[in-house]
């Protein structure tokens, strides 16, 4: 969608365009109300602002929506196909990863009590699982400020796959 169509669509569409780039109410109406936006930079810097800090419930509520790596979503939602696209690199035919990707995220899973969050796109599983080895040595108060880095990093990369500049931008 260009730019321009999505500065002057009405709020209730603009809000339902955006929200599958990240669940959180108040990122959504934050982003929506500072319409229009002169560039796609901007409207990035702005999603970005909008997105630090989070609350704690805000993390948890977004959490809710992103499914296991792994575990590609079959629902016929923008967001899951967003969340198949992302986990492109992660083959459910390679038993031996997918088994180690299962451990670790239960291993997460107890540790942190809350999904194990990565940005995927463009990521191997290799990489992915290696990533979920190493962030299971953390603290939770480490882990708190990655999973927020990489919600962001997914807000934004939804945004700028479902936005582009226009011919006339
Ligand atoms: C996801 C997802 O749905 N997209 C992405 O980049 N990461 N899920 C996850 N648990 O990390």
């Amino acid at each position: 969608m260009e730019l321009a169509v999505f500065n002057s669509v009405d709020r209730d569409e603009a809000i339902r365009i955006l929200t599958p780039c990240l669940d959180i109410s108040r990122w959504v109406n934050d982003v929506v109300d500072a319409r229009p936006f002169a560039s796609l930079d901007e409207l990035l810097a702005r999603a970005r602002k909008a997105a630090d800090p989070f609350t704690p419930d805000e993390v948890e509520s977004a959490l809710a929506h992103h499914p296991r790596i792994g575990e590609r979503p079959k629902a016929q939602t923008t967001e899951a196909a967003m969340s198949r696209s992302e986990q492109a690199g992660v083959d459910p035919g390679d038993s031996g990863t997918t088994a180690a990707l299962a451990e670790g995220n239960l291993a997460y899973e107890e540790k942190f009590g809350r999904v194990f969050l990565i940005r995927a796109a463009g990521r191997s599983a290799q990489e992915i699982l290696g990533a979920l080895q190493e962030r299971l040595t953390h603290t939770p108060e480490e882990e708190d400020i990655i999973v927020a880095g990489q919600l962001r990093e997914i807000a934004l990369l939804r945004l700028a796959g479902l936005i582009s500049e226009g011919v006339n931008a």
